[in-house]
Parts: structure tokens; C-alpha cells; sequence
């Protein structure tokens, strides 16, 4: 059995970066990096918020980090106790991802005098907008202290600064900040109340964009000094009242009490793990891997909102733009869907409510219909640029394609849509512009079909996959799988055979000529080509042309790299005039849509492509454990299932794309891991409407139990010596 918590001794200011993900907090509305109190920006600390965005120039456009509220440090005998600068004597720093509680406790020899400082912190998941800590210092010896607790505004970003104007107030034991963004004028108001358990000569100072008040006593030996603080964050976007609304959950809660806040959230984190945990018997270490990688699935679950979906680097900062990629249908969905189908539905809802940012993407480029964009921000704005990568080599930016050519992203979009309305039988997503979105998803694709003067075949040209590496390639096999699944969506609701309501087919009816709609879609699906397992080796082709690029190992392709950091894709790439490639790709589809195929060209396909898979993207390990799975090689799975589940925990994943830094939270593998164990291992589906069970556990694994929400029940399943064990409630 495990402890449900994370933890490491000593301090070490090389970690701070990697830190800041593994111990991050979060609620879905905010995600709160694993740092220190008294840290600085230059110790990586963010308060990064959900949905809310800024550019600076031509410089990305990137997510808000809110001023740190939780900013705090002592000094004791005129030093400043911080760790960074002056390094604690002892120090340990534990996530207890069960209760979503952080603490630290460090220990520090001034001039003979021991202090120890231990603090906690949680970010509240029933009241999104309230962060709570608790500072408490002690002393051997009596000593003069200053506690200095307030509101940093000096925030780290990657492409800022974004506040234009930052105003500090302090009133009694409040503070206040309210800034103002640089591109939209946006407001983020934080606002906090300070609470201690001792008299101490009560001051206030403010520092260039530190609002700070101080707290100076003489402290007595084996006194606890406790410094509490509930702090609200609130945006415009939120709500026209953002300052009072802040000001007031931050009074409310402080006058309720720092303890209160702190067991609402334990209770909160309580319920959802009691549908959500996974209990493994047999491999602590798997089942750790795996409930943490679900805590940070919870951490970023928009549930405060109903509309919205999730960045691929969850909450942990502003890497990849904070924008929302295929990552969260084909990785993340499952397990929302699984455990609490009401966030799936609020993931699905962002994407229908900006379709008409993937209307106007898709006209951009002359198409019709909806082309999602690749890296999407408020509003479905694309904010993948042209050039992704920098050169290590010249510094210059690099010419890429994703944005352009990874068109399967429309069909992750359909794919989620109808995932959801067919497990949970719900259709008033479709209702609710489902429906339309599903059609002009379908009228993107249609209008990027191509066809050769002596083929009845459709094709699918000039694209990207998911092995970014290869650009611009002809019929990956993937995309025009996804294109064709997209068809035959549209064509199901064009033709009527989708429960709609009456009045959204008569809409759907006045904005299009459905039949027509439906007959061409189904041609569309009927006749666009798929690639065909080669008739002598069973290998399906990624693209057109793949089998005759040169055949190399990923190790030999790695040899050739002049510079660790260098790009591996692109024109120019080492990958990119080889059969290497960065990440599953007909293995997804095969995974996907594996009853299509026999048991044998799976296993051919698997067999082929892993060696040629280098695995640089955190997606791809989780696709080689499912299709594993489904051969009924569970162990040949348990090593790809292991490294998803440990991306966080473990770290070490990649941090560069060039020279550009993409350090942060894996929430795709943490959702590739669950379905590994749920739907790999656990041998979890639906068919014919009921819940079904098949079982395939890795040898040392003893139990696997975990539930499931369908149909509004929960099911409970347990398994042990190779029987499903199955209870609803
Ligand atoms: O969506 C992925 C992509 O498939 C590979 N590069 C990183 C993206 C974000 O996780």
C-alpha cells in the first residue's frame, strides 16, 4: 500500500524548475507551482491561471501568471531566511496528492540560533478562487524576528512582462492588488487576509511591485508563531465585481478560519478519489505512479466553469502557450468520462463554443468549415506560430507546419464529441451546437479531399501526423482514419439517425442542405483511401513514400545530432529523411480502431514501429501499452504504461524543442497511463451498453480495482486471480 505522498530531503536550487511541477497545486481554475514561500520569480514561481491570456509584441501569446499571494519569508536577527541564498540546514518538501496539501519544513542555523520554519499550502477545489497557507516559525533560542507576508507582483513569465499597471494597497491585516493587462486591458485582482496567533508591531512596506506588510516581535524559544493567509484570485473575465468578489471570499474565509478552508479541500479531494482512485496490490510503485498522475488530472479539471478545456501542460506555467492541444480528446477525455462525465462535457463544450475560431481558421486557408487550431487559446484563436522552433545552430526561428498541416486535429475535436454522447448516452451536447461542430469538421475535411484522374479514391495530401517529424507527407494513414471517422459522424447526424431535437433540426435544416450534406459524406467516408497492411509483412505505411526512406535506428539517428538540443524534425532534421519517428502514429490508430484489424497485423505493426519510435513526445509510450494490451501482452505493455504513469513523478522528460523551453506538467500522459490501467490492464468497455470487464493484469500484479460512472451508477470492480469482481452503487 502507498502513503499518497511525495517527498524529498535536502535542498537543492537546481531542482526549483522541475519542482515547481512535481509538488504543483491546483483547482482547475489556478495551478500553483511547487515552490517555496519566500521564492522569487527567479525561483520559478507561478500562480498560473486558466483561460485567460496576453501578448507582448510578436512574442507568444501566453497564459496569465496572477501575482504570488502566498509570498512570504522571515528574517531572524537581520538574516533573510531564504533558501536559495542561504541554504538551510535540513529541508524537506512533501506533496500529500491524497489531501492536495503541500508542506515544507526547513531548518536554519542562525548565528547559533535554530529556526525552523514548516509551511503549508493547498489551492481549494470547492472554492476555485481561494488559496490558503500557513507559516509557522520556531525558535531554540529567543531571537528578533520579522516576518514579512504580502503579495508579489513581480511575476516570472516567459514572454512578459504582462501587467502594464500593478496597484498595491494594504488596509489593517488586507492586501489588495489589482493589475491590468497589456493586451486587452484585463484585470486580475488578488486579494488576501493575513491572520497570526501573536501581538507583534504591525508595519507595511512596499517594494517595486511587492505589496508587503511586516510583522516584528522578539521570539521566545519553543514558541509557535503562526502566520495564516487566505487569498482570493479573481479576473475581469471572471466577473465585472472581481475586486469585491476577491476581497470578500478572502475575508469570509479568514474569518471562518484557516483550518476550515484547509478541511473543506481535504474533504473535497476526499470524495473524488473515492470514485477516482486506483488501488494496485502487488506494485506499489504502479500504483503510485498512476493515483499521482491522476492527481494532477484533478488539479487541472475545469470544474469551476462549463465551458473550457485543459492546456497540455496543465496548469504548471506557460509552456506551449498554455493552449489546449489534441492531448486533451485522445489522452485526457477517458478518465473525466470515466469518473466524473460532467468536466468531459465542459472539456467538449470549449470546442464547440469555438467553432467559429476553427471556422475562421479554416477560411484563412481557403477551406470550408472548421480547421481547430492546433494550439488553442481563448476563443479558439490559433497561437501555434509559424516558427516553433528555434535553430540551435543560427538562433534563428525555424519554419514549422504544425499549424498548418496537423488537420487530424478536427477530428480529435469529432472524436470527443461523439465519444461523450455515445458512452454517456447524453445527446444535449449535440443539441447544443455538438452537432454543427461535428458538420463542419466534416465540411473541412471534404474540401481538402483530393482524387487522381484515374482513382476513385479520395486522399488527404500535404499534412502532418502525429510523428511531427515527417512534414508534409501524403495520406498518413492516422489522418485520414480520423477524416473518415469524421465522415461518418456527420453523415449519421446529416441523415437523421442522431436523437435531435426537433427544433435544432430544423436549424440545422435551414443552414444546410442535410441530404446533400449526407450523401457526401458518406461517399467521403466510403471512399477515401486508407492505407492497407502490406499483403507480405502486415506493416501499414505511415504515409506515402515512408517504407523508402532510409531504415536506421533511433540511436544512430541521435548520433548524428551536432547539438543536444537540436530539432530532430523540419525539413533539415536528423528524423526527417529516415523511417524514425517521434511518436506513436499508426500505432494510435491502430489502437483506436484495433477491431478493424486481426491480432496478427497488430502485433506486426507494434513490432515494426516501436524500434523506429524515438518516444520524444510524453504521448507516445501510452499508445504502445494499449495496443499491447489488446494483443494480450500485458507485459511487453507494462514498461510503456510505467513511463506515462512516472512522467511527472519521476520527471526527467524532455525540456527543450530547440531553444525553446517546454519544461511542465504531463496531464496526457497522466491520462494515457489511466487508460492503460482501466482499459489496457483493467480490460474496461462498453459493448452493447453494458459495462464489460476482460482482464489482463501484468504478472506482478495481484489486484487491480478500480470504478467507473455509467449510465449514473458506479461500478465497482475488483480483480484478482484473473476474475472481475463487479458491484454497482
Ligand atoms: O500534442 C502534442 C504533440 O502531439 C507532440 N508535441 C507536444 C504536443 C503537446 O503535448
Amino acid at each position: 500500500m502507498i502513503d499518497w505522498k511525495v517527498s524529498e530531503s535536502g535542498f537543492d536550487s537546481s531542482k526549483n524548475t522541475s519542482n515547481g511541477n512535481k509538488y504543483l497545486l491546483g483547482n482547475g481554475y489556478m495551478g500553483v507551482r511547487g515552490t517555496l514561500d519566500e521564492f522569487e520569480k527567479d525561483g520559478y514561481v507561478a500562480i498560473n491561471l486558466a483561460g485567460i491570456y496576453d501578448q507582448v509584441g510578436d512574442a507568444w501569446r501566453e497564459p496569465l501568471n496572477a501575482p504570488n499571494a502566498l509570498y512570504t519569508y522571515a528574517v531572524v536577527d537581520g538574516v533573510k531566511l531564504d533558501a536559495n541564498a542561504f541554504a538551510p540546514k535540513s529541508h524537506t518538501f512533501t506533496l500529500d496528492y491524497r489531501k492536495a496539501l503541500l508542506t515544507r519544513e526547513s531548518v536554519w542555523d542562525v548565528n547559533g540560533v535554530t529556526v525552523t520554519v514548516k509551511a503549508e499550502r493547498f489551492a481549494s477545489m470547492p472554492s476555485p478562487h481561494l488559496l490558503g497557507s500557513r507559516f509557522v516559525l520556531t525558535v531554540d533560542r529567543e531571537a528578533k524576528v520579522k516576518l514579512v507576508a504580502g503579495i508579489d507582483s513581480d511575476v516570472w513569465d516567459i514572454n512578459g512582462p504582462h501587467y502594464d499597471k500593478v496597484v498595491g494597497s494594504t488596509l489593517d491585516n488586507s492586501i489588495k492588488v489589482v493589475t491590468t493587462t497589456h493586451e486587452s486591458a484585463d484585470h486580475v485582482c488578488v486579494a488576501e487576509e493575513i491572520r497570526t496567533n501573536f501581538k507583534a508591531e504591525a508595519g507595511s512596506f512596499e517594494e517595486p511591485l511587492k505589496t508587503l506588510k511586516t510583522y516584528e516581535f522578539t521570539a521566545e524559544p519553543g514558541v509557535e508563531y503562526v502566520l495564516d493567509k487566505l487569498a482570493a484570485v479573481y479576473t475581469s473575465k471572471d466577473t465585472d465585481e472581481f475586486e469585491a468578489e476577491a476581497q470578500k471570499l478572502a475575508y469570509d474565509k479568514a474569518q471562518a478560519g484557516y483550518e476550515a478552508a484547509r478541511q473543506e479541500n481535504i474533504d473535497m479531494w476526499e470524495s473524488k478519489w473515492k470514485v477516482s482512485e486506483i488501488i494496485i496490490e502487488g506494485d506499489d510503485k504502479a500504483m503510485e505512479a498512476t493515483n499521482y498522475s491522476l492527481y494532477h488530472l484533478h488539479c487541472i479539471a475545469p470544474r469551476h466553469a462549463d465551458s473550457m478545456s485543459i492546456a497540455a501542460r496543465g496548469l504548471s506555467g506557460q509552456t506551449y502557450k498554455g493552449a489546449v492541444f489534441w492531448d486533451t480528446e485522445m489522452f485526457m477525455l477517458d478518465f473525466f468520462l470515466f469518473t466524473e462525465p460532467a468536466v468531459a462535457k465542459t472539456l467538449m463544450k470549449y470546442r464547440i463554443d469555438t467553432l467559429q475560431g476553427a471556422k475562421n481558421k479554416a477560411a484563412g486557408y481557403g477551406f470550408d468549415g472548421a480547421f481547430y487550431a492546433w494550439e488553442s487559446q481563448e476563443g479558439g484563436f490559433d497561437g501555434c506560430s509559424d516558427y516553433n522552433v528555434t535553430d540551435v545552430f543560427t538562433g534563428r526561428p525555424m519554419r514549422t507546419f504544425f499549424k498548418d498541416k496537423q488537420i487530424h486535429i478536427s477530428a480529435a475535436v469529432v472524436y470527443g464529441i461523439m465519444k461523450y454522447v455515445r458512452y454517456t448516452g447524453d445527446t444535449s451536447i449535440l443539441n447544443e451546437g455538438g452537432a454543427e461542430t461535428v458538420i463542419e469538421c466534416a465540411k473541412f475535411y471534404y474540401s481538402l479531399l483530393l482524387k487522381k484522374v484515374n482513382s476513385d479514391k479520395y486522399e488527404l495530401h500535404d499534412v502532418i501526423g502525429p510523428d511531427e517529424y515527417h512534414e508534409r507527407v501524403n495520406n498518413n494513414g492516422y489522418t485520414n482514419r480520423m477524416a473518415k471517422y469524421t465522415f461518418d459522424a456527420a453523415a449519421e447526424i446529416a441523415a437523421g439517425k442522431c436523437d435531435l431535437d426537433a427544433a435544432v433540426v430544423e436549424k440545422l435544416g435551414k443552414q444546410y442542405d442535410l441530404a446533400d450534406l449526407a450523401a457526401k459524406f458518406a461517399d467521403a467516408a466510403e471512399h477515401l483511401y486508407i492505407p492497407q497492411p502490406d499483403p507480405k509483412t502486415g506493416v501499414i505505411e505511415q504515409f506515402d513514400g515512408y517504407l523508402k526512406l532510409e531504415d536506421c535506428s533511433v540511436d544512430e539517428v541521435r548520433s548524428r545530432l551536432l547539438h543536444d538540443k537540436e530539432y530532430w524534425g523540419g525539413a533539415y532534421g536528423v528524423a526527417a529523411h529516415t523511417q524514425v519517428i517521434k511518436q506513436a502514429d499508426v500505432v494510435t490508430w491502430l489502437t483506436l480502431f484495433a477491431d478493424e484489424f486481426d491480432d496478427d497485423t497488430l502485433l506486426k505493426n507494434w513490432s515494426f514501429y516501436e524500434p523506429r519510435t524515438e518516444h520524444g513526445s510524453s504521448l507516445s509510450a501510452c499508445m504502445y501499452a494499449l495496443l499491447a494490451c489488446r494483443c494480450g501482452l500485458s507485459d511487453w505493455a507494462y514498461p510503456f504504461f510505467m513511463k506515462s504513469a512516472s512522467a511527472d513523478i519521476k520527471g526527467g522528460g524532455k525540456e527543450w524543442a530547440g531553444l525553446v523551453y517546454i519544461g511542465g506538467t504531463h496531464p496526457a500522459a497522466a491520462g494515457g497511463a489511466y487508460m492503460n490501467v482501466v482499459k489496457g490492464f483493467g480490460g474496461f468497455s462498453i459493448k452493447n451498453g453494458e459495462v464489460c470487464v476482460e482482464p489482463a493484469l501484468p504478472s506482478n500484479w495481484t489486484r487491480l480495482a478500480y470504478n467507473i460512472n455509467y449510465g449514473g451508477k458506479l461500478y465497482h470492480i475488483d480483480i484478482k486471480d484473473g476474475k472481475a469482481d463487479i458491484t454497482v452503487s
